[in-house]
């Protein structure tokens, strides 16, 4: 869904996915500045869009359960840039969401999507370095497409808005994706 109208403005569709609890909902308002202390379990879809830096990001925060999972996975088409968010404080679920991520990767709607890894809750002492979950989810084996793991905390902003500036780690990534000159025109 890459718009390009007349100047540079350009229009991302994201798509924000990741085990229940990891801080999707958080991540939304954080980026869209909104206060992070008042968070409810999503029912469904949240959908913000952040204007940053000449780019109009559209993110779909997707109630990430599983056994909802029928339900959004018309809602990946046309993504531009696939966010995970993962607990690194979550060990114990760390093989659940590594598997959750691989099997994203096999949607067909997803083929070759960038993907932004967020190592979310690293205020927690208890936080896994995002080196060491890059290498328990095996995401040197993602071959197919361009990834990123970022170490962040959706509650005190570390890692997701990069301080005085308005620049956004999704931002920066966004850039990447923006980057090819002859990209095949999606739609
Ligand atoms: N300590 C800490 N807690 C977080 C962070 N991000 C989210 N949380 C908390 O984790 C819980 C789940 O967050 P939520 O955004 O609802 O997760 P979602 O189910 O993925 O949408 C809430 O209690 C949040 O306050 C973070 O970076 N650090
Ligand atoms: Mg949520």
């Amino acid at each position: 869904m890459q718009k390009l109208k007349g100047s540079a403005e350009l229009e991302l569709r994201i798509v924000l996915l990741g085990l229940d609890n990891a801080g999707k909902t958080t991540l939304l308002k954080c980026l869209a500045s909104e206060d992070v202390n008042t968070i409810t379990p999503t029912q469904g879809f949240n959908i913000k869009s952040v204007a940053s830096h000449g780019m109009k990001l559209n993110v779909w925060d997707i109630g990430g359960q599983r056994k909802i999972r029928p339900f959004w996975k018309k809602y990946l088409e046309n993504t531009d840039l696939l966010v995970y968010v993962i607990d690194s404080a979550d060990k114990k679920r760390f093989e659940e969401t590594g598997l959750e991520l691989s099997e994203l990767t096999d949607e067909e709607n997803l083929a070759g999507v960038p993907i932004l890894i967020f190592a979310n809750k690293q205020d927690l002492g208890t936080a896994s370095l995002a080196s060491e979950i890059a290498e328990g989810l095996n995401l040197h084996t993602y071959r197919d497409r361009v990834w990123q793991i970022q170490a962040c905390s959706a509650v005190t902003g570390e890692g997701v808005q990069v301080r005085d500036s308005r620049v956004t780690s999704i931002t920066m990534v966004a850039k990447i994706i923006r980057t090819p000159v002859f990209s095949p025109a999606k739609n």
